[in-house]
């Protein structure tokens, strides 16, 4: 038997256990009915296994926890800082490091340095908060990533992917000038956790270089991303996923993270570049906005943690489990004829809601409806990833109904077992049984930002 086609299993043992409660479907309808339909407005204690997200929910190592009592907790200057940065440096390249609460606190920073009312901002697909911060600091969002993004069946192994025609036509449209850098994500959320390929980042360099574009890298999941390329690109099968993502980075002038998926942390994030003159405006906007620039909202033992995290995200061994895992429910699924993104990606499952629900027109937000359902099934919590995601053009005020209508079971990293799995995949299943009894959604309240977050709905009569 080869290597490749022997079982994966955890790289770790259980130390600790957190229990679960059990709940029967009526409590599971008066939950979700007080939810608004809306699964980010259930209690967690309401749930049974929770998909919601990757983001803050991974389980962390014993040396992680024991990094916790670690924590330099002084004001200016944590001995925390200056391990995270050292860390920083060694796997993701970037000299500069300003540390932030989460994901979208360095995402407020870059976009407020970097783009210009009346700015052009491409970006391999968007994702929700990078998109409204790019909004808010004046810019529009262009959508550069391959067509085979937005089509659930295809098979292309890198639906993440920049169109090398699409950048050059808004070049040719907009001029250069107007696009301070290109937003590139690794395992790209919103098309179902899919990665570029090297050789698409080289072109997209090429071209960058040439129009002098920045490349801005959403490092959230480049680990994962980086797994993918030793997987499944040419010449990168004996390189460790350390040794693709120093790569990456390299090719890139900056990155912003939320370190609560990849690096293994309940809390953090930063903002990174080579350029010391962004840098230093960034620590400034860092000290307005999040705290001292050595410790951006963050306590330093939870740099300390993060420090860690990092290194381990990065081990082979680590990434063949988790995506291991992620795979495994996809396939139970797929041999059950439910409809699915594939390839499968890095983080998550992502069921089709239009072929899962297609007696739902998608302004009945088939997706949510699909999420909230199933959480009455079985109390596995899921999330919507399509029409109330995607909001409402800031134009139009039309919803965007994107092609995309999925719910995604979200695989927190570390957290659940096979025999988990096995339950989710038998839920979703007895669900299809009887899909035509779901119905769609109407908004009872509808917020202006982020609207999936807290809008709340009823059913259609
Ligand atoms: O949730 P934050 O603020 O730490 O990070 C925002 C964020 C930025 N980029 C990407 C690709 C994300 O996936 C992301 C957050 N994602 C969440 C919360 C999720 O559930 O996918």
């Amino acid at each position: 038997m080869t290597e490749q086609k022997r079982s994966w299993a955890e790289p770790y043992k259980i130390k600790m256990v957190e229990l679960l409660k059990m709940t029967s479907k009526e409590d599971r309808q008066k939950a979700i009915a007080e939810a608004g339909y809306n699964t980010f407005l259930l209690k967690s204690e309401d749930v049974y296994i929770d998909l919601l997200t990757d983001s803050g929910t991974s389980a962390m190592s014993d040396r992680q926890w024991a990094a916790l009592m670690m924590g330099d907790e002084a004001y200016a200057g944590s001995a925390n800082f200056y391990n995270l940065e050292k860390v920083v440096r060694e796997y993701y390249t970037y000299k500069e490091l300003i540390p932030t609460h989460q994901g979208r606190g360095a995402e407020h920073i870059m976009s407020r340095l970097l783009i210009k009312e009346g700015d052009y901002v491409p970006g391999n697909m968007y994702f929700t908060t990078t998109r409204l911060h790019q909004e808010l600091a004046g810019g529009k969002f262009v959508d550069v990533i391959v067509d085979e993004a937005h089509d659930a069946g295809s098979e292309y192994p890198w639906k993440g992917n920049v169109c090398m025609k699409k950048m050059q036509k808004l070049v040719d449209e907009v001029g250069a000038d107007k696009i301070p850098y290109i937003s590139l994500e690794g395992c790209v959320n919103m098309a179902g956790g899919q990665p570029f390929s090297m050789a698409n980042l080289r072109e997209l360099k090429a071209f960058c270089d040439k129009y002098k574009i920045m490349i801005m890298l959403d490092a959230t999941r480049c680990c994962e991303n980086s797994y993918f390329i030793q997987q499944n690109e040419k010449g990168y099968e004996n390189k460790s996923v350390k040794e693709i993502l120093h790569e990456m980075c390299a090719m890139t002038d900056g990155c912003t993270i939320s370190a609560k998926k990849d690096s293994l942390v309940n809390i953090g994030g930063f903002f990174a570049c080579n350029d010391p003159d962004l840098a230093a405006k960034a620590r400034n906007m860092c000290v307005m906005y999040e705290g001292l620039h050595t410790y951006g909202g963050l306590a330093g033992r939870d740099m300390e943690a993060m420090a860690i995290g990092i290194q381990e995200s990065a081990m082979d061994s680590h990434q063949k489990a988790r995506i291991g895992q992620v795979h495994y429910l996809g396939e139970k699924l797929l041999k059950a004829g439910i409809p699915l993104v594939t390839p499968f990606g890095g983080h998550a499952i992502f069921l089709d809601a239009k072929k899962f629900l297609p007696h739902l027109n998608q302004e009945e937000f088939p997706a949510q409806a699909l999420a909230a359902a199933l959480y009455v099934e079985s109390g596995v919590r899921a999330m919507e990833r399509g029409n109330i995601s995607a909001g409402r053009d800031p134009e139009t005020k039309k919803n965007r109904n994107p092609k995309l209508e999925l719910v995604r079971l979200t695989i927190p990293r570390r957290v659940y077992t096979q025999a988990h799995m096995d339950v989710v995949a038998e839920s979703v299943i007895a669900l299809y049984e009887k899909r035509s009894q779901i119905k769609g959604l109407e908004f009872v309240y509808e917020p202006e930002h982020l609207r999936f977050f807290q809008a709340t709905f009823k059913p259609k009569a």
